[in-house]
């Protein structure tokens, strides 16, 4: 089984290092798959140290978002026809340990596993205001979309490669976080079947968080735009998400169609999950 574990970075330099350490302890028989957005306080000469021949890293121009470097994941995932995704943060929060639980969580019969903190046997470190707004949201989602998780919202989860490409790519082109949710909803659309597996949840290593102080209004917004298109919307549109070539970086797999619904007519973007180039590509 050929098996790649991914996390994203932005300014991790005091995590990077012992990261990619501690997954090669946990899945030494796995890839690793980095993708920065080329950051600036010295991450990317650790990374450049580390060479080594499981260890790929993709540098994108500028944060062009945590959502599109995942979605990136999942394309090299699939390009490189991997069986089995794993995506995590990289400040420690997700204890490599648990790779190994989650894989297994995959043999179920189950196509997504999350690295839940508040199924039976999970632990989240956060205190105060933070965990409550954690649990609530979580709760929320559990209630408003009616599917029967107990965690939404964290980007710890294995994945059955083969069948991400029956999610509409398209679909997870959303801002900031919110990426994370319109995944569990648009799996569960597109007939993925979920699972979920205890982590216990730590505070960030070194370094400080990405989230936006707004961050938090964009999820509610969010939840009620997916709560009505869990309950409202049939997956209509054909889908694909064919690895398509992008001329201005290179990259073979990058480059993907998002249809921009605008009042009366919708027009087709072209954008590359590698070098951020968007293109129009006119109105149907
Ligand atoms: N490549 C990339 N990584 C990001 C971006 N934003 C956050 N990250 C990484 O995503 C992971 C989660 O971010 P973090 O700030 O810890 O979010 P929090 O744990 O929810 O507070 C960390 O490994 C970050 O370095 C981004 O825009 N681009
Ligand atoms: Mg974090």
């Amino acid at each position: 089984m050929k098996k790649l574990v991914f996390f994203a970075t932005y300014n991790e330099a005091g995590n990077v290092a012992s990261m990619i350490e501690r997954i090669e302890l946990a899945a030494p028989d796995a890839d690793i798959l980095v993708v920065d957005d080329n950051s600036k306080d010295g991450t990317l000469d650790i990374l450049a140290g580390l060479a080594r021949p499981n260890l790929k890293v993709i540098v994108r121009p500028g944060k062009l978002g945590l959502g599109t470097a995942h979605l990136l994941a999942w394309k090299y995932a699939i390009f490189h026809q991997y069986d089995v995704l794993v995506t995590m943060d990289g400040d420690h929060s997700h204890d490599p340990a648990d790779i190994p639980k989650l894989i297994d969580g995959l043999q179920d019969d189950v196509d997504m596993v999350i690295g839940s903190r508040y199924a039976k046997g999970g632990i989240c470190d956060y205190t105060g205001y933070r965990l409550r707004v954690s649990q609530a949201a979580n709760k929320a989602a559990r209630l408003l979309l009616g599917i029967k998780l107990t965690e939404f919202t964290t980007s710890y989860r294995a994945f059955r490669v083969s069948r991400l490409t029956a999610i509409d790519f398209d679909t997870l082109v959303v801002g900031g976080y919110s990426f994370f949710l319109a995944v569990v909803v648009q799996a569960h659309l597109h007939g993925l079947r979920l699972g979920e597996r205890p982590i216990h949840f730590h505070e960030r290593n070194a370094g400080v968080s990405k989230i936006p102080p707004l961050e938090i209004f964009r999820g509610m917004f969010n939840l009620l735009r997916l709560t009505a298109i869990c309950h409202l919307v049939k997956p209509a549109h054909d889908i694909s998400n064919d690895q398509l070539h992008c001329e201005h970086c290179g990259c073979d797999f990058s480059k993907m169609f998002v249809d921009e619904k605008k009042t009366s007519t919708k027009s087709v973007e072209e954008i590359c999950l590698n070098c951020g180039a968007k293109t129009a590509r006119g109105t149907v």
